[in-house]
């Protein structure tokens, strides 16, 4: 018998619905339950592609709106060979973003079609599942100022969203909504309910290619 794979949880929703933080959560709790666990971060600021993205980000450089999504897209492929090999030792891997928040953010420009944004992230490892992290803008706005990274604005969160819910309709992937309003401790126990169900179901399933 083949040896059981991991999961490939991704945690996706607009900026400060709570993703890193239960991200955080979610990956301490499993290897406290004996699982082996690993949290990546996209973007991932600590490489070479990551440090442009991040001073694009920071408005310290401008970026040609198609080249900072490739760039984007970039800095997930660079992960891959790491990633594959993680879920086929059995590694669990919770992805704190990933391809929908690329699609999402450079489709809320205006002037990008779904199509053109999801291209350059055809082929990634396909998440087992999606967890949104459902949260309105202005709640989201609440949460501590938002800072003076770019996107950091109500109304280009709200398209943002908007973007979100399109990709949410394609139903070869496994989407959960969560509320993102509840407590951080009432909201990692759902989390970590729903991705221990997933691990359970998909180990012996092969990894899928996501939009493919
Ligand atoms: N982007 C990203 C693209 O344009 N294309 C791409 O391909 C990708 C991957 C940076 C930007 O890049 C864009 C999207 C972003 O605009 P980032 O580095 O992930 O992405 O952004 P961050 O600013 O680090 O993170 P977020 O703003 O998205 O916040 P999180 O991770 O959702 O929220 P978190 O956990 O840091 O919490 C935020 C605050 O809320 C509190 C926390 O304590 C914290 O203060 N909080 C709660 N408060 C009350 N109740 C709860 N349940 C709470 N959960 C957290
Ligand atoms: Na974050």
């Amino acid at each position: 018998m083949a040896a059981r794979r991991g999961a490939l949880i991704a945690l996706e929703g607009v900026d400060r619905a709570g993703k890193s933080t239960q991200g955080r959560r979610l990956v301490q709790a499993l290897r406290d339950a004996g699982h082996r666990a690993d949290l990546l971060r996209f973007p991932d600021r600590s490489t070479e592609i990551g440090q442009l993205i991040s001073s694009y980000l920071g408005r310290e450089k401008n970026l040609e709106d198609h080249t900072i999504h490739l760039l984007f897209s970039a800095n997930r492929w660079e992960h891959v060979p790491m990633m594959k090999e993680k879920l086929h030792q059995g590694i669990t891997v919770v992805v704190d973003r990933y391809a929908f928040s690329g699609v999402a953010f450079t489709s809320a420009k205006g002037n990008f079609g779904l199509e053109w944004c999801k291209q350059p992230d055809v082929g990634l490892p396909k998440p087992d599942l999606i967890l949104f992290l459902q949260l309105n803008p202005e709640a989201a706005a609440e949460r501590g100022d938002f800072g003076h990274e770019r996107y950091e604005t109500s109304s280009f969160q709200e398209k943002v969203l908007q973007s979100f819910y399109c990709l949410m309709e394609d139903k070869s992937l496994n989407w959960k909504t969560v509320d993102a309003s509840k407590s951080i401790e009432d909201l990692h126990r759902e989390i970590k309910s729903i991705a221990k169900e997933t691990m359970e179901e998909v180990q012996n399933k092969p990894l899928g290619e996501l939009w493919k």
